[in-house]
């Protein structure tokens, strides 16, 4: 027995010294001490010797199984050391390698042009509405009082996708104002942003795609003077307080009477310059007081209520503001001239 002992001892030290992983040392504990282990079933021979015999190998059998767990428990702090070290090694940051610049986005100049101009809308308690760039003319022109045989549903101007011109690209964002004066009751205060389409050949101030704002309000007593201290207002936020505007009469299908707006050049004051190209005032947008017919047209009673509109070109807003001269380059995606912003 004692001989067995010395063996299983001696078996063991050499195994667990060649132990490479926790997961091995776990068999060897289970093989030499767990419960059917090797040392186990020797001291479940013990009550074969005599009782004289019995304390001496009882002491040696403690003592080997104090040697194994005590060369175990050796094994797996060396085996977390190594590992940890071989981690380490793996680990290593070279910190004196240069770092990678991290090239942060920036807004497009429209974009900052039409946040603020959201901004100075939502200021005022209007909803912001998104809608189908897809529209049916019906939308686009037919219930904005452009009539069949209206020269903006021509062939020529409109992209349309089907033989009956019933289905095209919106020319102008008026349509979400419709969608809006269906699905909403007045009071309503909204402008809509978003891209707008027209058969136009590229050049540095036309494009076949744009952006416009357009805007709407509907009430009681609404008249031509809340037209113009509105937009006076957006004016004064956008190219400062004391910029002078100016109305002209004009004409659009939707509204009755119509005009347009003009700031004075912000550059010359008016005297005329390169930037007003001589005439001192700058077109901004076009506007006017909503047709009866298009109110009525969407079940709101003219004579109860009544609203203005506007439509501004984006890009041309962006323009002005940035000093951009040629359209192509806000939509070129040329990081020299975005980095700018
Ligand atoms: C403009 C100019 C004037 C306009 C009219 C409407 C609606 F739906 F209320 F009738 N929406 N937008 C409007 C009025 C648009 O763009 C130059």
């Amino acid at each position: 027995m004692k001989e067995q002992l010395a063996k299983i001892q001696a078996e063991a030290l050499s195994a667990i010294a060649q132990a490479a992983s926790p997961a091995a040392l776990e068999e060897l504990r289970v093989r030499c001490l767990g419960k059917k282990g090797e040392l186990t079933a020797i001291l479940k021979q013990m009550g074969r010797l005599s009782p004289q015999e019995r304390p001496a190998m009882g002491q040696l059998a403690n003592d080997v199984r104090a040697a194994i767990e005590e060369a175990l428990e050796r094994a797996k702090k060396d085996l977390h050391a190594k590992a940890l070290e071989a981690r380490l090694q793996a680990e290593t940051v070279d910190v004196t390698i240069p770092g990678r610049a991290v090239e942060t986005g920036r807004r497009h100049p429209m974009y900052i042009a039409l946040d603020e101009i959201k901004d100075i809308f939502v200021g005022m308690g209007f909803d912001i509405l998104d809608g189908p760039e897809v529209e049916l003319a019906e939308y686009n022109f037919d219930r904005l009082n452009a009539e069949e045989g209206h020269p903006s549903r021509d062939w020529s101007d409109t992209f349309y996708f089907d033989a009956d011109s019933r289905v095209m690209l919106r020319s102008q964002t008026s349509p979400m104002q419709v969608r809006a004066m269906d699905s909403r009751k007045p009071p309503i205060r909204i402008i809509a942003p978003g891209r707008v389409y027209r058969k136009d050949e590229v050049d540095a101030t036309h494009s076949p795609m744009f952006h416009q704002v357009e805007g709407m309000v509907i009430d009681k007593g609404v008249t031509m003077a809340d037209l113009k201290g509105t937009l006076n207002m957006m004016v004064e936020q956008l190219y400062g307080k004391g910029t002078v505007t100016r109305f002209r009469p004009h004409h659009f299908p939707f509204t009755e009477p119509s005009c347009e707006m003009d700031v004075q050049c912000h550059k010359c004051g008016g005297a005329g310059c390169a930037t007003c190209k001589g005439e001192g005032w700058i077109e901004l947008l076009g506007a006017g007081m909503i047709h009866p017919r298009v109110l009525e047209m969407a079940g709101i009673d003219p004579e109860v209520w009544s609203g203005w509109a506007f439509g501004m070109g984006l890009e041309r807003t962006a323009m002005r503001r940035f000093r951009i001269a040629d359209l192509r380059l806000i939509f070129e995606n040329d990081m020299r001239f975005l980095e700018q912003f």
